[in-house]
């Protein structure tokens, strides 16, 4: 009976060992019995309720905070409320987002990294997981193809910001000066991505004051090539200097890879920085079978990979890795003399802290190295595969259906499949705006009976000239190919006239 224990009756409190104990152990099984929930494919992907009336209070979970301490009976029971109003990322229906599952031995490693409650900025503090660090960014890099000369890298939190590094320190690179003097250093620059780029390209030109307007998009069925000339001969003559080049290794929606090689070609000729934004496509790399598909990812100046995606490592896992050593620390190191004092009584190149453009930095790597060990690089791919293999699956079935059209009639790149559904009414049209008008309104229509209804979800979204359609994708190993044939159906009985 926790009723009238407290918070302060837990350990420092003086013989509050067994009292923590039973706690957590509490705890624990309410964690058990909802994990086991979340695989138990009877049981819903979410018990939808509207933010309004979540923030009324729902059978007693209530969201305010009141002065009074709340005892530890209530605690487990609005931890187990906040479990049960979310949404179960793990359940092997859950198709909504590029990062889904639950990996045991990850939320092991997220336990004892919380246990350990470092802060990874000097080795100082967090000698082992700093160490860990190292360990896996060799082993990043020569995935990639970097020789042991080369790369570095950093944790962060998530792609977007690995992105954002990657501009920040091409822009050093080519203009180290504005480190210190700032805007006033550089000329107008200019950034080249595809059209469907990740937005954290115009967003980190945004934050770094270069300007979103500075980012030029290139158009994916176009020449790459011929793209960038058009630009060098464009850019310059308005006075702009395009300086950087995001190539995407897995785009958010479609899954598809730019041809690295030919990206690498021209950045080498022009002297432009190359990014690979593999934050989605990078756990390819770790299959035989798939990893040809990023031929080229060796000749980039840096990488976004996020662990936290297709290696299924829980959130939050993302790198920048940099081909050139020493940048890092070059462009963000500030030497603040409370932390990076250079006369430790070790050797202070493990203090990694000041390549961050952070402070305090949360121990991102301990799940991820853990999770290595306990699969093998071996056990990265076989994931990887059956993700692929689930996709593959997927096209395959919606090939054969009337009810159903592909986005695109060739193979998926990665383990992203995007459809239309096609209800009677529709399918009856003929080509034009009117069907399209029609068809725009189908997938929102389902996805929210969908979430009313519970037992799977899916995201959808127009793009360019392409009215709403599904995105399917593929990133959790608990996910079967009955799981797929039953979305399917989910699709078609909500979205029967
Ligand atoms: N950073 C991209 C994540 C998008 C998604 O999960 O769909």
């Amino acid at each position: 009976d926790f009723s009238s224990l407290h918070s302060k009756d837990l350990l420092p409190a003086k013989n509050g060992e067994e009292v923590t104990k039973h706690f957590l152990q509490e705890l624990l099984n309410i964690l058990l019995a909802y994990i086991s929930k979340s695989l138990n494919r009877s049981s819903k992907v979410l018990d939808f309720h509207h933010p309004h009336q979540l923030k009324e209070g729902l059978e007693g979970f209530s969201l305010e905070l009141q002065d009074q301490p709340d005892n530890l009976e209530q605690l487990l029971v609005d931890c187990q409320d906040t479990l049960k109003y979310g949404v179960k990322t793990a359940h092997p229906c859950f198709f909504n987002q590029l990062s889904t599952g639950l990996d045991i031995i990850g939320l092991a490693g997220e336990w004892v990294t919380s246990t350990a409650n470092t802060n990874i900025f000097t080795y100082e503090i967090a000698p082992v997981f700093i160490l860990m660090e190292d360990i896996i960014f060799k082993k990043m890099h020569s995935i990639i193809g970097w020789s042991e000369k080369e790369g570095d890298g950093i944790f962060c939190p998530g792609g977007t910001m690995s992105n954002l590094y990657s501009v920040l320190l091409a822009r050093y690179h080519f203009f180290p000066r504005v480190k210190t003097a700032g805007m006033l250093a550089l000329p107008p620059l200019a950034l080249l991505t595809s059209t469907h780029s990740h937005f954290s390209i115009k967003k980190s030109a945004a934050v770094l004051g270069i300007g979103s307007e500075s980012v030029f998009l290139v158009k994916c069925d176009e020449s790459i090539a011929l793209i960038l000339m058009k630009y060098n001969l464009v850019l310059y003559p308005q006075g702009l200097v395009p300086f950087y080049v995001n190539a995407t290794a897995g785009t958010t929606v479609y899954g598809a890879i730019d041809p690295l090689n030919d990206i690498a070609d021209i950045c080498e000729r022009f002297g432009l920085w190359m990014h690979v934004d593999a934050a989605w496509g990078g756990g390819l790399l770790l299959s035989k079978r798939h990893r040809m598909k990023l031929q080229g990812i060796d000749r980039a100046s840096s990488i976004t990979w996020n662990p936290h995606k297709m290696m299924g490592v829980p959130l939050q896992c993302s790198v920048i890795l940099v081909q050139k050593k020493g940048l890092l620390q070059e462009c963000n190191q500030l030497c603040a003399e409370y932390l990076f004092q250079p006369d430790k009584h070790y050797d202070v190149s493990y203090d990694t802290g000041d390549k961050s453009i952070q402070c305090g930095r949360h121990v991102d790597i301990f799940k991820l190295w853990l999770m290595w060990k306990a699969k093998g690089s071996e056990g990265f791919e076989s994931q990887v595969n059956h993700c692929l293999e689930n996709a593959e699956y997927l096209y395959y079935k919606l090939k054969s259906r009337k009810d159903f059209q592909l986005v695109f009639q060739s193979q998926p790149e990665h383990s992203n499949v995007c459809f239309w559904y096609l209800p009677t009414s529709v399918r009856n049209m003929p080509p034009g705006p009117e069907r399209d008008r029609e068809l725009h309104m189908v997938a929102p229509k389902i996805k929210a009976k969908m979430m009313e209804e519970g037992m799977t979800m899916i995201g959808y979204q127009p793009l360019g000239d392409k009215v709403n359609f599904f995105r399917c994708v593929f990133s959790n190993p608990a996910t079967q190919k009955e799981d797929v044939d039953f979305l399917l159906d989910e699709i078609t009985r909500l979205g029967r006239e």
